[in-house]
């Protein structure tokens, strides 16, 4: 049967979050940026809103570069708040979840999906789909989503992406082809900017020119591997399933520092919210963990880590309270030199054993 993958991409998603907190927003450019704290300025965009990015601002951009190009515009330059976005996040692949026949986040706003058991390959009934699915996040969170479906991962994700902002694009199998092949190469998902000079030598320039290039030659420059993909990527043929739910191995904060030290305590108390956000995602997942590291970025950018092993589970915050100074203590005796960043990582989960009462316990409105 001819595979109907799904591909959902929430808009502009931590700006998006802001203004649906506070509608007074809407409207105006939104900036949403990560402050390194250094200075008043220092840090960088994290995301910006369509009206933000009318004038140019993006991700990546100077906070002090993207005030610049939005004076006189009446800007609203927000701190980034990651925990808010989590939570927004977790409850939209839940909801999702139930929705198709599996689902495979691949980042905090954006999934892989499937629904060729439950459309039975319809593509009118996935366009159905499709449109309950946007439905249901506009009805339970207020937010926008851009959507795609194709028969691969590489059609759905070029899709969505195609259809940004609020969109939905379909692509049935059978133009699946003409869909892709006046595509420049490089929109093809795993082509960066080396891949693509690379096929440029070879006289490929166009998804149609990938998909008639001689497969030896292809194998020859790229590897078997790598080759075969982008042949099957250029056709919408890569067979890549989705693959539900994976498994969290391990979760993790890091901080800049507001200044450069090697003091413990001052580290473990700007690390204070990084452990609660660690606690709270081994909560909200039901884990517990037997490993806790601190880990030490210093000014050369080099990492210097220390690490703790229980014997059993822990997943409480006053056990991580207690280890990040000890640890932080120990490194940085260890090393003898200022940190510039700082995190916390606990690994090596397992399932709390009472995981059904934590859950009730942390959402008891389930
Ligand atoms: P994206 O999906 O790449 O971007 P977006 O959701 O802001 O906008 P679009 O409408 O184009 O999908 O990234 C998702 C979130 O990840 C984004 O809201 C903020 C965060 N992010 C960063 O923090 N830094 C970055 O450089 C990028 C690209 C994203
Ligand atoms: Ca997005």
């Amino acid at each position: 049967m001819t595979r109907v993958i799904g591909h959902i991409d929430l808009d502009y998603f931590y700006a998006q979050v802001e203004e649906v907190e506070d509608p007074s927003l809407k409207g105006r450019p939104v900036v949403v940026c990560v402050f390194s704290g250094r200075t008043e300025e220092s840090g960088v965009v994290s995301t910006a809103n369509y009206e933000a990015r009318g004038f140019g601002v993006h991700s990546g951009m100077p906070i002090a570069q993207a005030k610049k190009r939005l004076e006189g515009h009446d800007p609203a330059v927000i701190r980034m708040d990651h925990e808010k976005y989590e939570v927004v996040s977790g409850r939209i692949m839940e909801e999702l979840e139930r929705l198709v026949d599996s689902l495979e986040p691949t980042g905090i706003d954006e999934a892989f999906f499937d629904l060729t058991g439950s459309t039975g390959g319809d593509y009118g009934k996935a366009r159905k789909s499709a449109e309950s699915i946007k439905e249901a996040v506009m009805k339970s969170e207020r937010l926008t989503c851009s959507v795609g479906i194709g028969r691969s991962k590489v059609v759905a994700k070029l899709a969505s992406d195609m259809s940004k902002p609020a969109g939905l694009m379909v692509i049935p199998p059978e133009t699946a082809e003409s869909f892709l092949y006046p595509l420049d190469a490089s929109k093809l998902y795993g082509v960066g900017p080396k891949t693509m000079s690379a096929l440029e030598e070879l006289g490929v320039r166009t998804v149609g020119d990938l998909a008639k290039a001689d497969p030896s030659e292809l194998e020859g420059r790229f590897g078997r591997k790598f080759g075969g993909y982008l042949l099957a990527a250029a056709t919408g043929t890569d067979s890549d399933p989705v693959v539900a739910g994976l498994e969290p191995t391990q979760f993790s904060r890091i901080v800049t520092l507001r200044r450069d030290t090697r003091d413990a305590h001052e580290v473990a108390e700007q690390l204070s919210e990084g452990m609660r956000y660690v606690q709270g995602k081994l909560a909200s997942t039901g884990k517990s963990f037997k490993t806790i590291t601190a880990v030490g970025i210093l000014t050369d950018l080099s990492t210097k880590t220390k690490t703790k092993t229980f014997e059993t589970g822990v997943s409480d915050l006053v056990t991580i309270r207690d280890a990040v100074p000890a640890l932080f203590d120990e490194l940085s005796r260890a090393v003898g030199k200022d940190f510039r960043r700082a995190g916390v990582r606990v690994s090596g989960l397992e399932d709390t054993e009472d995981q059904t009462s934590l859950s009730e316990f942390l959402h008891p409105a389930r």
